[in-house]
């Protein structure tokens, strides 16, 4: 997929004028490219957050659980390779379930650890910093922002002695194509010093028949995620896309290594966006692109790291889902 802002994966402005302003500008941008597109950063809004949530917990979409797995088994072994930390960073702070386990799992600190979480969503910090207040001996500081911009806040508090650990799981990355992907991990290791370290979450290859259930799952709530994104064009910038008039398409583009998900046009409709000041007509059988999920070989994985300055310290692999630690070198 072809990104305007490459490095913006899913965060955006967070004022919420500007943030029309530019999802207005984006559509303009990307509805009018060969093939439609529109950014899946635009999936999450709260309707949409929400029925992310419940994709992570349908037994055919295996991320969220695979990587909890990990967490749990080997939470002490990624710990055990850590210097003493001072600072987690967590990209897309999820519920802090995650980073609960990691912190559970030992001495992740000698002193007070501080914890930043980073997403736009208030939602989702404010849940994140709830789950993570029973923990002793910890500072949690949220912010709403883009991941590029609360790094770059993060880059310039005082920190201390300590390392500095940056959590990016999920497989966010895979919603990045590789270079804004390349680009995204080497923003990550700019942000840190020598011997800070990066815990990268990547979905791996697996059989069509298992991509194509995870992302067209028989309950259609992965459908409903896609086809929310019309309706959060009609409500909030005034546009009249017929919802009936589209079916939900995943593909596996194996070439590319992607799932990619397309709302396909059932029949020729015109279409007006009227904050956005276009209206264009959509032939039967045309589709809008709206997501790419890259997935990777355990090897791939790596190779991206090291590729960005990374130095790769260990990778644990199971359910199909790998977690690679990696530090920042001199
Ligand atoms: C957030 N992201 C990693 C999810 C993914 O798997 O690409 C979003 C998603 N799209 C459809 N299902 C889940």
């Amino acid at each position: 997929m072809r990104e305007k802002h490459p490095l913006s994966g899913r965060a955006t402005s967070i004022d919420l004028a500007s943030e029309r302003a530019s999802f207005a500008d984006d559509l303009g941008y990307y509805l009018t490219l060969q093939p439609r597109q529109l950014p899946s950063r635009y999936f999450y809004d709260a309707l949409g957050s929400a029925l992310f949530e419940a994709i992570c917990q349908l037994p055919w979409y295996p991320v969220t659980r695979a990587e909890k797995g990990l967490l749990e088994r080997y939470s002490s072994d990624i710990v055990g390779h850590l210097d003493p930390l001072s600072t987690v960073i967590e990209l897309g702070s999820g519920s802090g379930e995650k980073l609960g386990l990691l912190i559970d799992a030992g001495r992740i600190s000698q002193a007070r650890l501080t914890v930043h979480l980073v997403d736009v969503s208030p939602t989702a910090l404010a849940a994140a910093a709830d789950a993570l207040s029973r923990l002793d001996a910890t500072t949690v500081i949220m912010h709403r922002a883009p991941y590029e911009e609360g790094l770059a806040r993060i880059a310039s508090r005082p920190r201390g002695g300590g390392r500095a650990l940056v959590l990016f799981l999920g497989s966010n990355i895979g919603n990045f194509d590789p270079p804004g992907a390349a680009a995204f991990l080497r923003g990550i290791r700019s942000s840190l010093t020598a011997g800070d370290a990066l815990l990268l979450g990547t979905d791996l290859v697996k059989s069509e028949r298992e991509l194509l259930l995870a992302y067209d799952d028989p309950l259609g709530v992965t459908a409903a995620f896609n086809r929310n994104l019309l309706v959060r064009i009609n409500r909030e910038l005034d546009g009249d896309f017929d919802l009936d008039g589209f079916a939900h398409r995943a593909i596996w583009n194996a070439d590319q290594s992607r799932v990619e998900m397309h709302l396909v046009c059932r029949r020729t409709q015109h279409v007006t966006v009227r904050a956005a000041g276009f209206d264009f007509t959509m032939a039967e059988g045309e589709s809008i692109w709206t997501e790419s999920s890259y997935k990777y070989r355990p090897d791939d994985a790596r190779a991206m790291l090291v590729r960005s300055g990374f130095e790769v310290v260990d990778q644990w692999i199971d359910g199909g889902f790998a977690l690679t630690l990696a530090s920042r070198s001199a």
